[in-house]
């Protein structure tokens, strides 16, 4: 197949999974084109299958803003014509599935829509009644929609009273980067004394993400538990989590180190990953610690469930109380033989549930199913 795909180039889940779906695509013999405004955050190389074409912007003072969406529809339908691409997959309904559609009525070319919803761009963007509409038009457009848990599906499908099947293909990890490996000790030095214990937190520090009710439970925490916290991660929270952290004189005992290009060099040395998102359709930074053999502390929320089995892989809790976050760290904390157990079956869930292979060949599927069957706006159940 001759694939196009189409993301946020950043370092959010949504662009994580595009990118590795595009890079696991291609070493099944797929001929796949990123079409984005940069260079996706994990995809550093290319190949004879895998090549990269970057949306141009014109800013003009006439304009309100750069015109990212119509740039993006005029680069795909370029890029769709030249390279004679089969099917389009883009990652969020809006604004992406709406340049798919005008791609669709500039381009010559007959050519498959397929778009993946991440829980932002429905949940959150889309949402607002100044982007409703044209949400679900996207949605209603496309020749497949899926959605990375089932939360998420039915969700979307309530939200913008569809009609129209959506498929869940949930997301995948690929378990031989993030696995639990023997490290160098200054990997774990770099953050925790010997006899202190590691608890880790991923995130774009968006408000969604709750940081701050990471710093208070782990307040807690480090008051029971010699132990400290690492968050990885940049973003708009992270100037009050790290002020929060001074106020609670605990700053000596917290690592921001920002974005990391190998994230998984971090979770490799960890103990236990902290979640205090307040929505989530999935939480993929989640599902890669599990992958590292670390339980997962959270929210009880959105797809979070589907990920982390309560009980098993993690423990969950209500929403906002980070007291109770606290406590359910602690108590597996303090139970070493629970905590392994837990982490051994954190990553047998990756391994088995979201193994990297079974997702590539799901979305392989989908799309057989999109390019053979009916034409546009018609997947079956
Ligand atoms: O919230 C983020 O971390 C980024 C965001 C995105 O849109 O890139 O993530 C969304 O997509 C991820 C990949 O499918 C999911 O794992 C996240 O749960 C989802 N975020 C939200 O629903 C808030």
């Amino acid at each position: 197949m001759r694939i196009g795909i189409t993301c946020f180039a950043g370092v959010g889940g949504s662009g994580i999974v595009a990118t590795e779906l595009g890079i696991g695509l291609a070493a099944h013999g797929h001929t796949v084109h990123f079409i984005c405004a940069e260079m996706p955050f994990r995809l550093d190389d290319l190949s004879e299958h895998l090549f990269f074409h970057q949306v141009h912007l014109f800013p003009y003072p006439v304009l309100q803003n750069p015109q990212y969406d119509l740039a993006l529809a005029s680069r795909l339908s370029e890029v769709i014509a030249e390279q004679e691409l089969d099917l389009l997959h883009v990652h969020y309904a809006v604004p992406h599935a709406i340049s798919a559609f005008l791609a669709r009525q500039i381009c010559a070319r007959a050519f498959r829509v397929v778009t993946t919803v991440h829980g932002t761009d429905t949940r959150l963007v889309g949402l607002d009644p100044s982007y409703r509409p044209i949400t679900r038009f996207g949605l209603e457009q496309s020749d497949g929609v899926t959605a990375v848990s089932h939360y998420l599906a039915e969700a979307t499908r309530d939200d913008f009273t569809l009609t129209r099947p959506i498929a869940v293909l949930p997301n995948f990890v690929d378990t031989q980067r993030f696995r639990r490996r023997a490290l160098p000790p200054c990997y774990r030095e770099n953050f925790a004394h010997p006899g202190e214990r590691l608890l880790i937190h991923v995130s774009n520090m968006r408000p969604v993400k709750r940081i701050a009710d990471i710093v208070r439970a782990f307040a807690l925490i480090q008051r029971r538990i010699p132990s400290r916290l690492v968050l990885v991660g940049d973003g708009p929270d992270r100037l009050i989590a790290e002020r929060l952290a001074c106020d609670l004189e605990i700053a000596d005992r917290i690592t921001f180190t920002g974005n990391l290009a190998h994230v998984e060099n971090v979770l490799a040395v960890g103990d236990l990953f902290l979640l205090a998102s307040e929505v989530e359709s999935f939480g993929l930074a989640a599902l890669e610690a599990m992958a590292c053999g670390m339980p997962v502390v959270a929210y009880r929320v959105g797809g979070v469930p589907e990920v982390v089995d309560d009980g098993v892989s993690g423990l969950l809790v209500p929403l906002y109380d980070f007291q109770a976050l606290a406590e359910s760290a602690i108590e597996l904390l303090s139970a070493p033989a629970r905590l392994t157990a837990f982490g051994t079956a954190a990553r047998a869930a990756a391994e088995t549930q979201f193994a990297h292979e079974t997702g590539i060949t799901a979305y392989e599927h989908y799309y057989t199913r999109m390019l053979t069957g009916a034409p546009a706006h018609a997947d079956a159940p």
